[in-house]
């Protein structure tokens, strides 16, 4: 291959310039980023970013929850390669498929639990949320009970950002843009025990949280509900974990109601908690599952929703056709990289070891944070994890104006090499699963030093 750079470089400024210029970016206040200006990610190894100013910087979001396997893998890059030369695109709508697909649809099935068999192809996770509703009114429609059209979801859940997908999210600042939620989504309490758990032990309030489900149904009338979808792990909204008797009990009225059971595994799925799928970990069997992000450790954009035999077997039988689907609906390049990564999760015990050894490590470690005066709770699974930085930690009470001091203590690891986000004062991490001990040492020292730093902060 030519030594010719795919992109000439420019300098930090030139790229900043540029990028204010013509480049929109997601979730972004765009006037305040042209004021201050983009960092710019050049390239990345292992856990590894490496910045437009040559800083190497610690890695603990893995991208935006998704490159599972780090980065730098050649075997992801040759396999597109090899792909993009053998059959760069074709579509699956008119009878025809293609080898990486099909081959991927086999792994699927192969690697989730065995009521899944099928796969429904998108090219993202809010694709495949849409894809969820859609199927969910028209498993309903088939079935004979067409009022059936009501989804259940949870407030401060992140589903995704197309119209259907945001409305299923419970994000607040979203639906306030652009009259969401769309008609028939509607959103329940979210199993959060550290700010609303009260005087109650977690286990109490799992079961307290889930049976707003049973009285939101109730409320509906339960022939009018069709699904309740959620993350096992909250996610983007700040690594809200459950108490364990939470999902069990979600399963119980969906079952009594006999309404579906939608997981969204786009963050939890592939490893993260240290099992395949995060529905393993708390111990529940959904009738359908989203995948996204590591299915492909973020190399390529894919995403797909697993269907149980309950739900395809009624599409298949009656539905007829399905009048849905993406140009790039099983796109040939990102399956043929799903495959391959999905095949190193495997061949090198990646998930293994973080249920078994580097997630015990990790989470051992971040639990000393919790030492920390400005860190009220620190929690997590596997791979992932949050710190709340609280005003009082025996009151478990919020700092006043929630989100600045988060603000803070995320300018400071950013500026000392260490990505990790903000959710309002909540500090999240998801590293890649491949982060090795020596790494992990590495991420609890710098975020102590992050939090002495915004500790320090707020006494001036
Ligand atoms: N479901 C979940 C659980 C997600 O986390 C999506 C669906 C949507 O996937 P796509 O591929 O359409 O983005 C996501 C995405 C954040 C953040 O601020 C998180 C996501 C996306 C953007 C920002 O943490 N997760």
């Amino acid at each position: 291959m030519s030594q010719t750079p795919l992109i000439a470089p420019r300098s930090t400024r030139e790229w900043q310039s540029a990028d204010a210029q013509h480049y929109l970016h997601p979730f972004t206040d765009f006037k305040a980023l042209a004021a201050h200006g983009s960092r710019i990610i050049t390239r990345a190894e292992g856990v590894y970013l490496h910045d437009s100013n040559g800083e190497r910087i610690l890695d603990a979001m893995s991208g935006l929850w998704c490159v599972n396997v780090g980065y730098g893998r050649k075997e992801l890059a040759e396999a597109a390669y090899r792909q993009m030369l053998e059959l760069p695109y074709y579509n699956s709508f008119f009878k025809a498929t293609h080898p990486p697909a099909i081959e991927l649809a086999g792994l699927l099935a192969e690697i989730t639990p065995p009521q899944f068999n099928r796969v429904f192809y998108a090219g993202s996770g809010s694709e495949a949320n849409d894809t969820i509703v859609r199927m969910v009114r028209r498993y309903w429609d088939v079935n004979g009970e067409p009022n059936r059209t009501i989804i259940i979801s949870r407030d401060n859940a992140y589903h995704g950002s197309t119209m259907a997908a945001a409305s299923l999210g419970g994000m607040k600042p979203m639906h306030e843009q652009g009259g969401l939620p769309i008609p028939g989504i509607v959103h329940i309490e979210q199993p959060y025990w550290y700010e609303n758990g009260g005087e109650l032990s977690p286990a109490e309030y799992g079961i307290k949280a889930a049976q707003q489900l049973q009285r939101k149904i109730e409320e509906l009338g339960p022939r009018n509900v069709g699904a309740f979808i959620g993350e096992p792990i909250q996610g983007a909204g700040g690594v809200i974990i459950p108490p364990d008797t939470y999902w069990p009990e979600i399963q119980r009225i969906c079952a009594h109601y006999g309404i579906l059971l939608a997981a969204d595994e786009v963050i939890c799925g592939f490893g993260r908690l240290g099992h395949w799928f995060g529905q393993q970990h708390f111990g529940f069997q959904p009738d359908l599952m989203t995948l996204a992000k590591g299915i492909t450790s973020g190399y390529q954009p894919l995403g797909g929703v697993m269907v149980s035999d309950r739900v395809a077997d009624v599409l298949i039988d009656k539905g007829g056709e399905f009048h849905h689907g993406f140009t790039y609906s099983g796109h040939p390049v990102a399956c043929a990289v799903a495959v391959r990564n999905i095949r190193i999760l495997k061949d090198e015990g990646i998930v293994e070891r973080v249920r078994a050894e580097t997630g015990p490590y990790l989470q051992k470690r971040w639990r000393e944070l919790a030492e920390h005066p400005l860190v009220g709770e620190a929690r997590g699974v596997g791979f992932i994890g949050a710190l709340e930085l609280v005003a009082d930690k025996a009151a478990r009470r919020f700092f006043p104006n929630r989100g600045d001091v988060g603000l803070i203590c995320r300018d400071h690891c950013f500026a000392n090499g260490l990505v990790m986000r903000a959710v309002r004062d909540t500090m999240v991490m998801a590293p890649p699963l491949v982060m090795e001990r020596a790494q992990i040492d590495e991420l609890i020292e710098k975020a102590w030093r992050c939090l002495d730093l915004t500790a320090r902060d707020l006494k001036n």
